[in-house]
């Protein structure tokens, strides 16, 4: 960090001004993050249908979460949680991820595989099947857990969306993997599961016949506003903390939802969803993830809902072009989480995902924080590249270099749940 002199020596003359002094020091414009414009000229001449351009973000008002349907503002942690919360949670559902069914299902666990003596004897780990039964009919998916075998009481736990593959036992046990690094996760004494998203719902727009939502449907096609692959693959991961809830050594009030990408679009609202959540973690999600959709910098709901139409249920797709019009934006989201964590992270030259609208979000999202009683980060400006932001329920760290997820963001993650389930 750059550190003006005059401004150090205030700060010896006058411990008193010292906060006011800091917040100068981190406010100066030097030390901000911004888009590299050199990154921003190049990608504005690759893709000109997109927007990488600050200063051509649509001027926007969000929607205030905190103002009820019918005009009245929400005064207390009771109307939130009594009324405001669950009409946005709605329009979630109605508007952008879907509807989840209501058809009843019975859930069991089946283990396929164990070693009890994982790295040196520190864990023990186990390969799952979820089977989903409606009827005579049945789905499964396989998901990978470990625990700790020495811990003086339960653990908290991080259960990790996998967008890219999936883990078997055998493979985690063998090599490490910076996408899930499960040897890491134990020596921080959390206990840890994961499972392939394609295992639940198949991540391609003419996957619907072999996925869990199919299954519900018992064939029959999805209609606009049921649910779509987001919700579904945040649905297993509340099935496997159905599992984790079973387990001695697990305490299941501390369990965090993680995801990288479109895993982290799933991982926010899986919290959003399942309230047992403790903290959403998202990484890289960009837009329908953490990033304000009304900035339409980098990727638009547009190009999203185009690309990817399984993600969303339909009516997001209508707003293509009219963000402004959306009901909800993404900082809502992270309101719903509210008041249990929530922490997002970005990446220097990710900027198709957004940085700034991910970081935005979680400031607009503060009077919720709030209202509940709860800090969260409120200030505006972004910390500089390389630097983790804490306060209170969230989180934000932007490092350098591509999308991705690895160690060194899992490390920051870590930090930050050590702060509220340790
Ligand atoms: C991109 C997509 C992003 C992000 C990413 C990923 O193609 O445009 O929204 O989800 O994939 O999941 O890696």
């Amino acid at each position: 960090m750059q550190r003006h002199p005059l401004l150090l020596s205030v700060v010896f003359i006058l411990p008193a001004m010292m906060f006011t002094a800091r917040a100068s020091i981190s406010q100066d414009a030097s030390t901000v993050w911004q888009a590299n414009p050199d990154l921003v000229e190049k990608l504005t001449r690759q893709r000109r249908e997109f927007n990488y351009v600050e200063s051509k973000v649509p001027t926007y008002t969000l929607p205030d979460p905190l103002v009820s349907r019918d005009g009245s503002r929400v005064r207390s942690p009771k109307e939130w949680n009594d009324s405001r919360r669950g009409e946005i949670l709605d329009l979630f559902r109605d508007q952008v991820y879907g509807r989840r069914p209501d058809t009843e299902y019975s859930l069991r666990f089946e283990q396929t595989a164990e070693e009890t003596q994982a790295f040196d004897g520190s864990a023990t780990g186990r390969e799952m099947k979820a089977i989903i039964e409606i009827g005579d009919r049945s789905f499964s998916f396989p998901f990978v857990v470990f625990l700790l075998n020495n811990a003086p009481g339960p653990t908290p736990a991080v259960i990790h969306i996998n967008n890219r593959y999936f883990v078997p036992l055998a493979t985690a046990l063998e090599k490490s993997d910076p996408f899930w690094p499960v040897e890491m996760f134990i020596d921080r004494g959390y206990a840890t599961a994961s499972f392939h998203t394609s295992h639940v719902d198949p991540d391609k727009k003419d996957g619907y016949a072999e996925g869990i939502r199919s299954f519900f449907a018992d064939g029959d096609p999805p209609d606009d506003t049921a649910w779509r692959s987001l919700s579904a693959w945040g649905w297993a991961a509340s099935r496997v903390l159905d599992h984790l809830e079973t387990i001695d050594s697990i305490d299941a009030s501390r369990v965090a939802v993680s995801g990288h990408s479109r895993g982290g679009k799933t991982s926010l609202w899986a919290a959003c969803e399942d309230e047992r959540f403790a903290i959403a973690y998202s990484n890289n999600s960009g837009c329908g993830g953490a990033a304000l959709s009304r900035r339409a910098y980098g990727e638009t709901v547009e190009r999203i809902t185009s690309s990817f139409p399984h993600w969303f249920c339909k009516p997001f797709s209508d707003f293509a072009g009219r963000e402004h019009e959306l009901p909800v934006d993404q900082h809502e989201v992270i309101a719903l989480i509210a008041p249990r964590g929530v922490y997002v992270a970005s990446a220097d030259e990710d900027l198709w995902a957004d940085p700034k609208g991910e970081y935005a979000s979680i400031v607009a999202a503060a009077p919720v924080f709030e209202r509940l009683g709860k800090q969260s980060i409120q200030t505006p400006v972004m910390p500089p590249l390389g630097q983790q932001r804490m306060d209170g329920q969230t989180g934000y760290h932007i490092r350098s270099g591509g999308h991705g997820l690895g160690e060194l963001d899992w490390g920051l993650f870590l930090d930050f749940a050590d702060t509220l389930l340790k």
